[in-house]
């Protein structure tokens, strides 16, 4: 039978990984390329490099180096000639530098393994700013100073966000502005690597495009205001937008010659990893929302609706309309600190929900050891509420906490006004009974467990590649498949619909 193989790329922070999925066996293959590890002449921790100021970057030179490994690699048990379709997402908000987007184009011609040195002079800033700095608070400020932070928040689907990719344009104009007016072109990671893939120029697709604070979510295009006041002369330098899952071109000679991809082979515009991850999760239909159980946890989900909420996030659904994300900082990392507290072991935390049916009206814990990011608390320690809740037991205590993380989770998806039918659990924490059990009841849901969460965005990429010839559904069938973990216990469903009320009137008091 012919092969039918499509190809998922995901530049992520850590890694470059590609997956190559085949429609008729439904094999996949893998290969991924840690930066720190493979290419340790950027001498990255993580993939990135901190600096002062709560600054932190990484480097084009070394994605695009990180490309020819994993061609190299993949080409050993793939036979690259037979992919059909490449799809690709990166890390969000990465912005990268260029004084002409000419490069892409001369990147046709390079030598194997120079495509790097054949950027260097292109680059107006050798170092691409990404997700994890957060030095630009000022410019954030200034930038809402002037249009009022519910333009902002209306507008772009988020309030100001020192990561995203606006506020980090703002500075580097500010701060450098040589750099800025030396720079024609300013991608994002995926539209860069997508550039470098096609060599050529590629455009930038809404669901990536929504995480700049630069895109009009009504229009779908640049929103003039956020430009202006963002940056002078902006548009020039920003690529053109896409809708997803378009394809925007053949692979470049490079790749061709190099690793003897066809040269009928297509390119869908790339889009960011949480996008991404939406469609290789199966969520990108709507009705499930993923709630991914790790340092922070967080809640994704598809929306038709487009609600901004402060403290969550609207992308692109790559297949049209929406998707919300939320992050919460008090997650894995405040569940082991209230472990310590207790000084009991993660068996405790199943053991306290077996067979557990919620009675305790009188008593709340609000769960925000380090302050909150949705919504906005500042909070270092825990807070007890109810006159009896001194002397309850671990037990009692840890059921309390667990139970306050997810109202909180589950007021703000509320606020989201998403569609929630399911919901798929992922990250490190989603195997344990009580946390499972414990979101059926709060979200009165059925939990499932995703099987392609641990590389959902490449697979969501080579889905997307294959959907340009096959229905989507049919690649969620295959490759994004789900088992049932736990189904909602209705009496603690209709204790906890009460229950919720008094959190979150509590929680209100909070609030900044
Ligand atoms: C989302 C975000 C991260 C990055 C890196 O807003 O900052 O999830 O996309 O994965």
């Amino acid at each position: 039978m012919e092969n039918n193989l499509y190809l998922g790329i995901d530049a992520s922070t850590q890694s470059l990984t590609g997956i190559v999925i085949d429609i008729n066996s439904k094999d996949i293959f893998s290969a991924s390329i840690n930066f720190d590890e493979r290419l340790p002449e950027y001498k990255t921790r993580s993939g990135v490099t901190t600096g002062n100021n709560n600054e932190v970057w990484s480097y084009p030179q070394m994605w695009v180096d990180a490309l020819d490994i994993l061609f190299d690699e993949l080409s050993k048990s793939v036979d690259l000639s037979k992919v059909k379709a490449i799809g690709g997402a990166g890390q969000q908000h990465a912005s990268v530098w260029l004084n002409s987007p000419d490069v892409f184009e001369k990147m046709s011609t390079a030598k194997k393994g120079e495509l790097s040195k054949l950027l260097k002079p292109y680059l107006s800033k050798q170092e691409a700013p990404v997700w994890l700095d957060a030095s630009t608070t000022q410019e954030c400020a200034e930038i809402e100073e002037k249009l009022g932070s519910d333009y902002v928040l209306q507008t772009t689907g988020s309030v100001q966000t020192e990561r995203f990719t606006g506020s980090q344009i703002r500075k580097v104009f500010k701060n450098n502005f040589q750099v800025y007016s030396q720079t024609k072109r300013i991608h994002l990671n995926s539209s860069f690597m997508c550039s470098v893939l096609c060599n050529r120029d590629s455009p930038i697709d809404y669901g990536d495009a929504s995480g700049m604070n630069l895109l009009n979510l009504s229009t779908l295009d640049w929103d003039s205001k956020m430009l202006a006041e963002t940056a002078p002369e902006l548009l020039e330098k920003l690529p053109k937008l896409s809708a997803s899952m378009k394809c925007v071109g053949n692979i470049g000679k490079y790749f061709q010659r190099e690793y003897g991809f066809s040269p009928s082979a297509k390119v869908v515009v790339f889009t960011g990893d949480n996008p991404s991850s939406l469609v290789g999760i199966g969520a990108s239909g709507g009705g499930n929302a993923v709630i991914s159980l790790g340092t922070s946890d967080t809640f994704f989900c598809a929306n038709k609706n487009c609600s901004a909420v402060a403290g969550s996030h609207i992308f692109g659904n790559p297949r049209g309309k929406f998707m919300n994300l939320a992050c919460f900082r008090n997650g894995s990392l405040a569940r082991e600190a209230m472990k310590d507290k207790l000084d009991v072991d993660w068996k405790f935390f199943d053991l306290s929900f077996e067979n557990y049916t919620p009675t305790d009206s009188d008593n709340l814990i609000l769960p925000y050891f380090v302050d909150e990011i949705s919504p906005k608390i500042s909070s270092n320690q825990i807070t007890y509420i109810g006159e009896n809740v001194a002397n309850l037991s671990k037990i009692e205590l840890l059921r309390l906490f667990i139970e306050g993380q997810f109202f909180n989770m589950k007021l703000h998806s509320d606020a989201l006004k998403a569609d929630v039918k399911n919901i798929l659990l992922t990250g490190g924490a989603s195997k344990s009974d009580a946390l499972a059990q414990c979101i059926a009841n709060v979200f009165n849901c059925n939990v499932y467990l995703s099987e392609s969460s641990s590389n959902a965005s490449a697979m969501g990429a080579a889905m997307t590649a294959g959907s340009l010839d096959y229905p989507i559904e049919q690649l969620e069938a295959s490759f994004a498949s789900k088992k049932i973990s736990k189904i909602p216990q209705q009496s603690a469903v209709a204790f906890y619909k009460n229950k919720i009320k008094k959190f979150e009137q509590e929680r209100a008091k909070f609030i900044k």
